[in-house]
């Protein structure tokens, strides 16, 4: 198991970019086009011929991603057609055989080594070019003969699990640290693809990595994908476990033409706000297009969600969740969170649904808190004062408190107010 430590350092960093960028690309149908498609494998290497992505520059993307206040990026070494974005010597089917040629995983590396952001490497493991590995596209018949499908079909042979435990070798030792590793999708148990033996390897080569729970066996990082979940992830005994949601953009995880269906920054930010004040990271999907590019709509995106994060990184960063009682979902105000920083001097109360302006009762209602007495608050946006009262609004009792805020929002995603304590929360 890792340390404490290096499961913190991980948490602390809460939020990430994910990158689902390959040949697929070009297809422009999602990153499950071959197999949605059933694409026989001759027809699909055309792709390979294809791939220049000219505007790639790693540089700009670990930029593009911590201007947006992101603190790692992981993106796809090789996806479900088992098409490689990095140099690997157990396969022809890789980046360096396109006309782009270059190895877009090493410089993804040396640009956020460069930076000090943390990197991650997805890798699925099921690998539809691969026979020998979940059946590959003979389960559909389409690179010989057809061998059906169920539990037997997909069990991993020798040389795919050899395959796969090489190649998890290549990215575990070749791309320098690696802070996070990001197995998807598999059709057979974690023990038939000697899973424990594979995790074991993987903690010499990077013994600070942290490995997510889709090998099927156990692991560091749980996670649910495309939701947050209602409530914080813990273990039998209620601790907290280390836990991050993935997240597409839009639609599509891989860059779909027609996908137009872009989240705002506004949706973004309420959802990393989610995920924080339950305890978990939160990791948003970018799709690249063919030439390198990322979509305008994730473009704008990332800027607004800078711009937000540059005001209220101290409430997120680093920050603990801090459960409100359960009439903290006061009417209006539904979505109403709070995370406390390390020191515990400031817990910090998130707003998403700020009521518009001119409505006569802005106020939010924190029942049963706090113990200890306030100094004051102010939003996070502009050091506006926030005044409050110790009481209830319906229940007229001093055990809660009512914050009285400014007409206007401080910002409309998410108006975040600081607590600040005379006192610092003692911590069990
Ligand atoms: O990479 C993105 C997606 O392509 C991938 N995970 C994110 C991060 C993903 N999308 N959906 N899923 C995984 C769900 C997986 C469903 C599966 Fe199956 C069930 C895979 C294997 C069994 C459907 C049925 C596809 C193959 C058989």
């Amino acid at each position: 198991m890792l340390s404490q430590e290096i499961i913190q350092k991980f948490r602390d960093a809460k939020f990430g970019m994910f990158l689902h960028w390959g040949v697929y690309s070009i297809l422009s149908k999602g990153e499950w086009a071959i197999f949605r498609e059933k694409i026989p494998k001759e027809k699909y290497k055309k792709y390979q011929r294809m791939f220049n992505p000219v505007k790639f520059d790693a540089r700009r993307w670990v930029k593009l991603a911590q201007d947006a206040g992101m603190k790692y990026i992981c993106i796809t070494s090789k996806h479900h057609d088992g098409f490689c974005m990095y140099d690997s010597k157990y396969t022809d089917w890789k980046i360096t055989n396109t006309p782009f040629g270059r190895d877009i995983l090493k410089e993804l590396a040396d640009a956020c080594h460069e930076a000090g952001m943390l990197f991650g490497i997805y890798y699925s493991i099921w690998d539809l070019w691969v026979n020998d590995l979940d059946g590959g596209l003979n389960e559909m018949g389409l690179d010989g003969e057809f061998i059906g499908r169920g539990a037997e079909a997909w069990k991993p042979g020798k040389s795919g699990i050899d395959y796969m435990h090489n190649q998890v070798e290549e990215l575990c030792t070749g791309y320098g640290k690696v802070d996070y590793f990001f197995f998807d999708v598999k059709r057979a148990p974690g023990e038939d693809y000697n899973g424990l033996e594979l995790i074991e390897k993987m903690r010499k080569w990077q013994p600070e990595m942290i490995i997510n729970d889709r090998l099927g066996v156990p692991a560091d990082c749980a996670s649910p994908e495309n939701v947050i979940p209602d409530k914080p992830i813990v273990d039998a005994n209620g601790d907290l476990l280390l836990w991050e949601s993935n997240m597409c953009s839009n639609k599509n995880w891989a860059y779909v033409h027609d996908d137009k269906c872009y989240k705002t920054s506004v949706e973004v930010i309420r959802e990393l706000v989610n995920a924080v004040s339950k305890g978990g990271n939160f990791l948003i999907n970018v799709g690249p297009t063919a030439l390198g590019d990322f979509p305008k709509e994730n473009l704008a995106m990332l800027k607004e969600v800078g711009e937000w994060m540059e005001y209220h990184g101290e409430a997120i960063y680093g920050c603990e969740l801090y459960p409100l009682g359960p009439g903290a979902n006061h009417f209006r105000w539904r979505g109403l969170s709070a995370t406390v920083n390390k020191s515990g001097d400031t817990v910090y109360i998130h707003i998403p649904n700020y009521p518009a302006s001119g409505t006569v009762d802005n106020r939010v209602v924190i029942p049963g808190f706090p113990d200890r007495e306030v100094d004051y608050m102010y939003l996070l946006e502009d050091g506006t004062e926030v005044d409050f009262v110790y009481e209830g609004y319906y229940a007229r009792d001093n055990k809660s408190i009512t914050l009285l805020l400014p007409r206007e929002p401080g910002h409309q995603a998410v108006t975040t107010v600081a607590i600040k304590f005379k006192e610092s929360i003692e911590k069990e």
